[in-house]
């Protein structure tokens, strides 16, 4: 039923069976206005029940009006305005919050440039029906990635390990951004608290997802790298994550030889 998922951990929340609800695709867009039509029409295609919502941060290169004209056309189709660029964690918070306002059961999570193929959405959504949680993941077997420089792959690859022995969680993939949640993961994971701005937010929620006991489950996704458009990924970016995923790492620790149960 998990359609080639690997299980990675156990469940204690007994939710998993849950039928699913309707389906919200967040895409965070900044300076995508060569990618939005493309990919809003990718999704609609590939999961026509699916609504999307664009989370748009004022991008200088109008992706937010192409965005409106899409949803004027398309009820599926909605557009959250932002006043500037604050991050793709606080993109997501925002659509997350607006979508389980408005009655959605699952959220997902999708990069407007292509590198997430919305004709692989299906499988993680079949995968979500036997989890919390479901990670598109490039580094379990089935998984990889195209046309990415070795030093992304390196970076990608280093930034896994080292969250997953730094903070114990058992996810080849954590810093992924091609996810589906159940809304209950989402509440029960302690959202308002997410303070991550930048890729590491991905790490931040998969965490946390996994010390409240939820059941995570990785697919292999094909992440393909983007022909238009420029990349976010900066300096800052893999410095705060670097910082938060240490000082979470070694916060835990001290917990543990304080004699805390939590991992
Ligand atoms: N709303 C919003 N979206 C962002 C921000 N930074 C990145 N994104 C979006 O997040 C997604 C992933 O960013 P991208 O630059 O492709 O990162 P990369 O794939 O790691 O190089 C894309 O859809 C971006 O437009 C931001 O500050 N605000
Ligand atoms: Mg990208």
């Amino acid at each position: 039923m998990n359609d080639g998922a690997q299980v990675t951990q156990g469940d204690t929340q007994g939710r998993r069976s849950a039928p699913l609800g309707t389906v919200l695709v967040v895409i965070p867009t900044y300076n995508e206005a060569e990618n939005i039509k493309p990919i809003v029409g990718r999704v609609r295609a590939a999961v026509p029940e699916a609504h999307i919502l664009v989370a748009d941060d004022n991008s200088p290169d109008g992706t937010g009006k192409l965005a409106d004209e899409l949803a004027a056309a398309d009820d599926h189709v909605h557009v959250l305005h932002r006043k500037g660029k604050e991050g793709l964690g606080a993109a997501y918070l925002a659509g997350f919050r607006w979508g389980i306002d408005h009655g959605y059961g699952v959220l997902v999570e999708m990069d407007a440039d292509g590198s997430h193929q919305p004709e692989e959405l299906p499988r993680l959504l079949t995968a979500l029906g036997g989890a919390d949680l479901v990670l598109g993941s490039r580094w379990i077997p089935g998984g990889r990635v195209v046309n990415w420089p070795k030093s992304r792959e390196f970076l990608s690859r280093g930034g896994s390990t080292y969250s997953r022995l730094m903070l114990g969680v058992p996810i080849r993939d954590v810093t992924g951004g091609y996810r589906a949640f159940r809304k209950e993961t989402l509440e029960g994971l302690g959202m308002e608290e997410v303070a991550s701005a930048g890729y590491c937010f991905q790490v931040d929620l998969a965490w946390r997802a996994h010390k409240k006991g939820f059941h995570v489950v990785e697919v292999p996704i094909t992440f393909v790298e983007r022909e238009l458009g420029d990349s976010k990924m900066s300096r800052n970016i893999v410095v705060e994550a670097l910082w938060r995923v240490t000082t979470w790492g070694i916060g835990a620790r001290v917990e543990r030889l304080r004699g805390g149960r939590k991992s």
